[in-house]
């Protein structure tokens, strides 16, 4: 089973949680692809269980794509949007298991049962690992545990059978009959690396793969035997560096036996871990996960996904607004209860950065504190972060041709002029002061001249 880096030279993923496909829609044409991202990320588009929760999207009760972000036509509309601006879309697809509930209806109208879905699956078609009580998995050391027993009472798929796998590489090829790109693989680690390079073997075509391999460097599963998977280990790192470890030993991300970053997802913070303390999330302090997302979309390690997501003030609140994703236009940011993350100045200025400097190598390293690095990106661009309670002043070794250039964390070029800060190069140097917990960075494609 072998995952490979997104072809586009656009790499950058935003996950678009829970936001409806017209929502999306209209944000791939007016921002998401004018900014240069590659790829959104949707909700799972399958019918699920009824309810307020966000995490109702997690239990399938059928293969109807019919969920609470819209139905059919209003998915391949988003999927023909977000094509039309050059985005390709990825589903969080959930091949693991059936819901949780113990009966119920579906958002399609369907009726189930835990092991009986009329017509898709009955009892012989889920795992029933006879561990007492209920099925759960209790020991992560365990393999066959993990992989045949039940995550949080979700109704486990017998993906080892014919018939499951049948009906599963049916519903990929549906998605990718209407025009997927990408599967984001839920629960990947429960299910064995051999069941999913199966069910992927009897695809039409070969999409993009991420999957969610979350893990303890102590657990049974681990993620180097799926491939494409770093999420857990640097969302930790990046967490525990930026909140008080020191950013200064994060140069080398490749040495650390982690999955290697051409085969890596990355993320500072997805949908589970900015719920559960796992990652920093919006309420983190001193600007620590913008300069943490800044850091993602300057470090050559991994494919980075940024999560666009909602504030919350209990942890099961489901998406505001009635689920319409709605962005302020201004400065950027969020609306009505959206954060909006992926329409920040600093931000979507970094996907441009990311974009221009492509594969070039990690040079000009600096780290003359704990919390203070400075690197360069081949003769394409440069980047400072002080995650540090003063102002850092100092003047930098660059590889960057002799040029005017617009800082992209506080503006853009505009007309030959920058909307933000504006830094000179000569001679492979240039002196600039960074703010306190901010971050400057510029680039190739950003050039002009502007207040220093
Ligand atoms: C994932 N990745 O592997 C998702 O990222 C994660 O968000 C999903 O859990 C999980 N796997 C299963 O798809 C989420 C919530 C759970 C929720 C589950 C099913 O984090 O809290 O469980 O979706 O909706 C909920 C209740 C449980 C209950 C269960 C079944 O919280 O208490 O046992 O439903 O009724
Ligand atoms: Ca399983």
């Amino acid at each position: 089973l072998s995952a490979r880096a997104p072809s586009s030279s656009k790499k950058v993923i935003i996950q678009m949680f829970e936001w409806s496909w017209n929502s999306i829609a209209s944000e791939c044409t007016s921002f998401i692809g004018p900014a240069g991202y590659g790829f959104v990320q949707v909700s799972p588009p399958q019918e699920h269980i009824q309810g307020s929760q966000w995490w109702t999207d997690y239990q399938p009760v059928s293969y109807i794509l019919t969920s609470k972000r819209g139905n059919q036509a209003q998915f391949q509309n988003m999927i023909n949007a977000c094509h039309a601006a050059g985005v390709q879309v990825i589903t969080d697809t959930l091949f693991n298991h059936m819901a949780g509930a113990d009966s119920g209806v579906g958002t399609a109208g369907s009726s189930f049962t835990h092991y009986n879905y009329p017509g898709i699956y009955q009892t012989q078609d889920f795992h029933h690992c006879g561990l007492e009580p209920g099925d759960a998995i209790v020991d992560y050391n365990n393999r066959v545990e993990v992989q045949t027993c039940e995550l949080v009472h979700l109704a486990d798929l017998a993906t080892d059978t014919e018939y499951v796998r049948g009906v599963l590489a049916g519903y990929g090829n549906k998605l990718l009959s209407l025009g997927v790109d990408g599967f984001r693989l839920d629960a990947a680690k429960h299910m064995p690396a051999s069941d999913i390079a199966n069910i992927l073997g009897r695809l039409t075509r070969r999409p993009y793969i991420t999957q969610e391999v979350s893990s303890s460097d102590t657990e049974a599963v681990q993620p180097p035997e799926y491939v494409g998977n770093g999420g857990f280990r640097y969302t930790h790192a990046l967490r525990d560096a930026f909140l008080g470890g020191g950013i200064s030993g994060l140069q080398n991300l490749d040495n650390r036996g982690w999955v290697p970053g051409s085969q890596a997802n990355i993320f500072v913070a997805n949908h589970d871990t900015e719920r559960n303390s796992d990652s920093l999330n919006f309420n983190s302090p001193s600007n620590t996960y913008i300069l943490a997302t800044i850091f993602s979309l300057a470090h050559p390690y991994g494919t980075p996904t940024v999560l666009s997501s909602y504030s919350f003030s209990s942890s099961d609140q489901g998406a505001p607004n009635g689920g319409t994703g709605t962005c302020s236009t201004s400065a950027g940011g969020g609306a009505n209860g959206w954060l909006c993350q992926h329409r920040l100045v600093s931000v979507s200025g970094m996907v441009g950065f990311r974009n221009q400097v492509g594969t070039a190598g990690m040079t000009n390293w600096v780290a003359p504190q704990a919390q203070r690095i400075a690197f360069g990106r081949g003769s394409a661009g440069f980047v400072a972060i002080n995650n540090a309670d003063s102002a850092w002043t100092a003047t930098f070794t660059t590889s960057l041709p002799n040029n005017n250039y617009c800082d992209v964390i506080t503006g853009r070029s505009n007309g030959g002029r920058c909307t933000g800060f504006g830094i000179t190069v000569s001679g492979g140097r240039f002196t600039t002061t960074v703010p306190a917990r901010s971050a400057i960075a510029i680039h190739t494609g950003q050039l002009g001249t502007g207040a220093s």
